[in-house]
């Protein structure tokens, strides 16, 4: 008998120029705590927004190294402010931030945009974590908060795809504790959770996306595969939900969106100011300063 696994394939809503977010589409994302748009990013969307990030130098000045604490190590990319990019132009389009303001109910704004980037045999895990986790630390008093998670390269299980705790956001923010070297939520808890909230691969082609809550329990393996595992990620917040603490992550700054088209029109250029990368308390450390600190 093979093992049953849960994914996502053949599910999720095909993107078109006539999308719109339903009732059918608000409930599905109220129950489930996500959806998926296949198509999010057409197939040459796609290939301008890998060869951009691929070509991008200040994505090769800003990366830090995310350590899972078993071996591997993700490269991630954050920033603040959306540019004229196309990381720009789709954070701003009216299908990302039009979409997830119809999700939320509300205008919203950029929180934060990243790249996460898991080579091939040595990309790193991702333990069970709610973004709101942290967020919620930060300031934002209500979970009116969202992320769109946009494939890059094939995401399936062989190279480390997102897992998901179905319908676990509707449990609410979960305690936040150590989890080996990594912040995630209380184990026990998820272990509880993963009872009742079937878990779920994330198995999405170049350009799909999920639009996902953030109390929604994710995770992610190790990518033992030789294929590369990149993903393009927006964090929205409620303009409502302006922070009420001063943190690294932008407080309200009105979005300017843009239609759709102008996506393909950008083509590729890498601008280098505006964006803002946040180094972070996730930086790679230099071993011989941890040392010289261990000491102090
Ligand atoms: O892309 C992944 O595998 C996980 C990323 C993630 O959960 C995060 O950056 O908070």
């Amino acid at each position: 008998m093979g093992e049953s696994v849960r994914t996502t394939d053949g599910t999720g809503y095909q993107y078109t120029d006539n999308f719109d977010v339903t009732d059918e589409v608000k409930e599905q994302f109220d129950r489930d705590g996500f959806i998926i748009l296949r198509n999010f990013l057409d197939t040459e969307e796609v290939a301008t927004l890998r060869t951009t990030l691929e070509q991008d130098k200040t994505l090769e000045d800003n990366y830090y190294t995310r350590d899972d604490g078993e071996g591997n190590q993700s490269e991630m990319a954050t920033w603040k402010h959306p540019v004229d990019d196309i990381t720009g132009m789709i954070g701003r389009s009216d299908k990302a931030a039009g979409t997830v303001e119809k999700i939320l109910g509300g205008e919203v704004y950029q929180y934060h945009a990243k790249v996460v980037m898991k080579e091939p045999f040595t990309g790193g895990a991702f333990v069970w974590h709610q973004d709101y986790g942290d967020w919620y630390h930060y300031g934002n008093l209500f979970p009116d908060m969202a992320t769109v998670w946009i494939a890059v390269d094939r995401a399936d299980r062989t190279n480390g795809c997102l897992q998901i705790l179905l319908g676990s956001h509707q449990a609410g923010r979960l305690e936040q504790v150590k989890v080996g070297e990594q912040t995630g939520a209380d184990p026990e808890r998820v272990e509880l959770l993963a009872k009742l909230c079937p878990l779920t691969y994330v198995q999405l082609d170049p350009g799909d996306a999920l639009f996902f809550h953030c109390n929604l329990l994710h995770r992610s393996d190790q990518n033992h595969s030789q294929n590369r595992r990149w993903a393009y990620l927006v964090c929205y917040n409620r303009a409502s939900n302006d922070p009420v603490y001063k943190h690294h992550h932008p407080n309200y700054t009105p979005l300017i969106k843009v239609q759709n088209s102008r996506i393909k029109e950008c083509g590729i250029k890498t601008p280098t100011e505006g964006k803002l990368f946040f180094h972070g308390p996730k930086r790679e450390r230099d071993p011989a300063m941890e040392v010289l600190e261990r000491k102090a």
